[in-house]
Formats: C-alpha cells, sequence, structure tokens
C-alpha cells in the first residue's frame, strides 16, 4: 500500500484552508447541497488530488462544455462504476510509480457517485473497491434522494410515500413510493472486513464534514462515505433553506451522523446526543412538511413515518444503525 498524505483533523473552522478546489463555474440549481458536499470534499483533501466523478449532477453541471468549477484533475466514469474507477486509477497510480514513470508521492483518489449510481447500479463495484486493502481511496455517495439529473426518478435511497417522477401521487394511489430507504453505510461496514473507515455526513456540519473526509483520506485502504444532500429541486423547497433541512434530518433523528473507525461505532453532533438521551428528536413532521414532495402526506401517514422512525431508535439492535432484533428463542 502506497503512504497517504498529511492531513491532519482541522481544529475550529479558522483553521479551514482558505483555498478552493472547486470554484465557479458551475451550473448546478441554486442551493444545491450536492455542489456544497463537492466544494468541502476537496477543500479538505487539497490540490493534490484525483476526483473522479460517475454520471449525474455532480458530472453533468460540473462540466458543462468548456467550462468546470474543477481545479484538480478530474475525471467521468459511467453511472454505475465508481467502484471500479476508483480502483483503477488507485492502481494506475501505484503501478506508473512503481514504473518509475511518475514521482512517488501519496496522491488522494476520490470517486463520487450518487445514490442511483452508488445505492442501486454501482453498489457491485463499490463493494469490490472496499475489499481492496492494497489501494488508498474514498468512495463519496452524494445522496439527493432521487436520480436527479434525469428529472427526478425515484431510487433505492428515495425516502417512503416521496413525490417523484416515477412516484407521482394520484387520486386512487396516493403512496406510490412504498420502499424504506437503503441502510447503505452499515451494509458496506459490516460486510467488507478490510474497509477500516465508514461514515455518514451532512453538508449542513461543514467542519465535521471536512475532518471525516481527511479521517477517510489518512486512514488506510479503500474507506466509504455517504452524506444526505438536500436538493431544492427535487426535495422541492425554497432554495435558502437547503441547510436547514440538512439539520432538521438531523434533528428529527431520520439521519444519524456517525462514522465507523476500524469496527467501532461512534456517534457524532446531534445524533449522539440524541443517542445518549440527551436530547429529545424532533417531531418528523417538521422536516416532512417543508418540502413539496410529501405535500400529498396525510396526517396518518405523517404518523406512520414517526412510528417507522421510532422504530429505528427504540427496537433496533444498534439504535438508528442496525436493524436487527434478537430472536428470544
Ligand atoms: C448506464 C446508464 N443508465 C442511465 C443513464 C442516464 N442517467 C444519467 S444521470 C442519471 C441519474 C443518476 O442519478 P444519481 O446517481 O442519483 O445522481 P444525481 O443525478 O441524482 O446527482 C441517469 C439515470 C446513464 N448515464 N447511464
Ligand atoms: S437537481 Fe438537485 S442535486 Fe441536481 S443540481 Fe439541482 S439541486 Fe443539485
Ligand atoms: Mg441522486
Amino acid at each position: 500500500m502506497t503512504t497517504v498524505q498529511d492531513l491532519p483533523q482541522i481544529k475550529g473552522v479558522k483553521n479551514i484552508p482558505l483555498e478552493e478546489q472547486f470554484t465557479s463555474g458551475h451550473r448546478t440549481c441554486q442551493g444545491c447541497e450536492s455542489a456544497l458536499v463537492m466544494r468541502l470534499m476537496i477543500k479538505a483533501a487539497g490540490p493534490r488530488t484525483i476526483v473522479v466523478g460517475s454520471t449525474g449532477c455532480m458530472y453533468v453541471a460540473n462540466t458543462t462544455y468548456y467550462s468546470t468549477p474543477w481545479v484538480v484533475p478530474w475525471m467521468h466514469t459511467q453511472l454505475g462504476s465508481s467502484g471500479s474507477a476508483a480502483t483503477g486509477t488507485a492502481a494506475g497510480l501505484a503501478s506508473m510509480m512503481r514504473k518509475g514513470k511518475m514521482k512517488q508521492e501519496p496522491i488522494n483518489v476520490i470517486a463520487f457517485c450518487g445514490d442511483g449510481g452508488g445505492a442501486d447500479m454501482g453498489l457491485s463495484a463499490i463493494s469490490a473497491a472496499l475489499q481492496h486493502d492494497e489501494y488508498n481511496l474514498l468512495i463519496l455517495m452524494y445522496d439527493n434522494e432521487s436520480y436527479a439529473n434525469t428529472d427526478i426518478q425515484v431510487s433505492g435511497s428515495s425516502p417512503w410515500g416521496a413525490n417523484s417522477t416515477f412516484s407521482p401521487p394520484g387520486k386512487v394511489h396516493r403512496i406510490m413510493n412504498k420502499r424504506w430507504k437503503k441502510n447503505m453505510a452499515p451494509m458496506l461496514a459490516t460486510g467488507h472486513p478490510n474497509c477500516r473507515y465508514v461514515a455518514t455526513a451532512c453538508g449542513s456540519y461543514g467542519l465535521d464534514f471536512n475532518n471525516k473526509i481527511r479521517r477517510a483520506l489518512t486512514i488506510g485502504g479503500p474507506t466509504f462515505i455517504h452524506s444526505i444532500d438536500p436538493c431544492p429541486k427535487g426535495w422541492d423547497y425554497d432554495p435558502k433553506f437547503s441547510h436547514e433541512l440538512g439539520m432538521l434530518a438531523i434533528e428529527t433523528g431520520l439521519w444519524v451522523q456517525y462514522e465507523i473507525i476500524d469496527g467501532e461505532l461512534i456517534l457524532n453532533g446531534p445524533s449522539r446526543s440524541i443517542g445518549r438521551g440527551i436530547r429529545k428528536r424532533k417531531p418528523i413532521g417538521d422536516y416532512l412538511t417543508r418540502q413539496g414532495r410529501f405535500a400529498h402526506l396525510t396526517p396518518e401517514d405523517i404518523q406512520y413515518f414517526q412510528t417507522k422512525v421510532d422504530e429505528t431508535w427504540e427496537k433496533w439492535w444498534m439504535p438508528g444503525v442496525i436493524p436487527l432484533t434478537m430472536s428470544d428463542e
């Protein structure tokens, strides 16, 4: 395994690097939290980084012909192949350095994918990447809870009941998406013993986000981060509320912030206080009623949603994280 860069944890917002590696020149929607996630990610990683991105909003809107906000080397990869592109890039760099065709130096390799590209289409390639502990790489799944770039189709990461172009509410069937969101981070953490670092994150907590990126890039081996990204277009709200909605996802207990380091789970931010019983979860209605994609939900639907969130905290083996219960038999 090649060495990693010296990227210390950032202590306080005053110490965040001023240099931007994701600047002007993108065409994402106003208030797009995924664009903020890209900015936070590459700010923490720094200039000696190669970014590989699978098809989706963060590819298309960030590389409109002849313009791009990326300051670092950047490459597009096929929608389901963030995992294989990350492994291939890391392997290519290692090979070039071994053959003396490149200077020996640690270069960060980060592949990002959306929820459609990662949680659905590219799951097997991500799984393969996380098995290769000879390579240092990070896969960042930015989750706007739909196939957003092709006009908001439902994905395996879309929440129950959400209105999308594939799940529009009708007179006969009000709830068209009856699936509960895939639980990606724990699935990958428990299933990949060679992976030393898995985390969840949210752009509303910028410093925490920066530091998770740095921990993922410095621990060694393949790593994975799943971020929840409010999307004004797909979630249907005024763009100025992106930050607030990210916080509400966590304060209601729907999204849980944590790191899993060498198999040890550490809750952080508001999720830690919720987990310790110091802080009460806000009602899920505070989050749902702020978004047009849930405008058709009745009070009974919202109560059902609340019951499901309560279950994750009250009945799961690891509250909010692992949905297993132990049989009495
Ligand atoms: C194999 C393949 N199928 C379909 C498409 C069309 N397509 C391009 S972007 C996209 C949506 C991807 O969704 P997601 O990964 O969640 O990223 P987002 O657009 O939400 O940022 C789709 C379906 C494609 N590019 N390649
Ligand atoms: S559709 Fe959503 S994720 Fe895509 S650019 Fe717009 S706000 Fe960002
Ligand atoms: Mg998406």
